[in-house]
């Protein structure tokens, strides 16, 4: 569920900046889901991307489908877009020469394969070709840049996206860090990876975005111009933690300690 979150609000209190959208390999108007639980459809098999398999819509989140291989177990769904290049209408395989082929792990004997095709495809609904949509192009160069905000798949739990700050830029790729949580779910991948989209998606799509965590602090704009006068108001003090490269630290906190009031849990 999408929780009391709110992007404006966190903003504010971050004093952060959320990367502009012709910085993602988005659609700036987001694709229509039109898919239904149960379609069918052909889908590069995640765990040996040169095969093409069946796949069965097994959920729908926002402009996202949970993908279940046909003859594949339970424990291996994967999340895709509405406009995901790795998916295409059933036959289209086969119109350009290549053959289906069982997933990785396949449930029952290679030699059933031929037998077990047939079954699946009798009489199932094909995910018609026009609820496809073309996969939007990359931006033409990396423009993020660090401290700005994004919404972010986490990719150890692809059901979740979740609030998220650039970390760094090195060429043509960019560190996701997650807001609240300590580093473990971090990734660095392409400036125009899928996986990566603009502040106010999730609400745009009706997919589900997380809270931030409650495990580590929430990173602050490294450069915080819109915060500085509030700051000033503060008292001038309060003015040299927020600058880079600086750390703030009362006496009796130890080097690399939190703040406690950062520290929730
Ligand atoms: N229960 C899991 C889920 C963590 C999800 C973190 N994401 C949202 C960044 C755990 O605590 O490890």
């Amino acid at each position: 569920h999408q929780g009391h979150f709110s992007w404006e609000k966190y903003l504010k209190e971050t004093g952060s900046q959320p990367a502009p959208p012709h910085c993602f390999r988005q659609s700036c108007s987001p694709p229509s889901n039109d898919y239904k639980i149960g379609m069918k459809l052909e889908a590069q098999d995640p765990r040996n991307t040169t095969s093409t398999c069946i796949a069965s819509v097994v959920g729908l989140t926002g402009a996202r489908l949970r993908l279940r291989l046909d003859g594949s177990d339970n424990k291996n769904d994967f999340w895709r877009l509405v406009d995901s290049s790795e998916i295409q209408p059933i036959g289209t395989c086969e119109k350009s020469g290549g053959m289906l082929q069982p997933p990785l792990g396949f449930r029952l004997n290679a030699s059933s394969w031929p037998m077990f095709l047939l079954k699946t495809l009798n009489g199932a609904e094909m995910a018609p070709a026009k609820i496809f949509h073309k996969e939007p192009p990359s931006p033409p160069q990396n423009h993020f840049e660090m401290g700005m905000k994004l919404e972010a798949v986490d990719r150890k739990n692809p059901h979740f996206i979740c609030p998220a700050t650039i970390g760094e830029v090195r060429g043509s790729e960019i560190l996701v860090t997650f807001d609240g949580w300590r580093g473990a779910f971090d990734y660095w991948c392409r400036y125009d990876s899928r996986d990566i989209f603009p502040v106010g998606w999730c609400s745009l799509t009706g997919d589900n975005l997380q809270p931030p965590g409650t495990k580590a602090a929430i990173p602050k704009s490294p450069l915080p111009a819109a915060g500085i006068a509030t700051a000033l108001m503060r008292g001038p003090k309060n003015i040299l933690p927020a600058l880079p490269g600086r750390r703030c630290r009362k006496p009796g906190r130890k080097k690399g300690q939190l703040p406690k009031a950062l520290v929730h849990q």
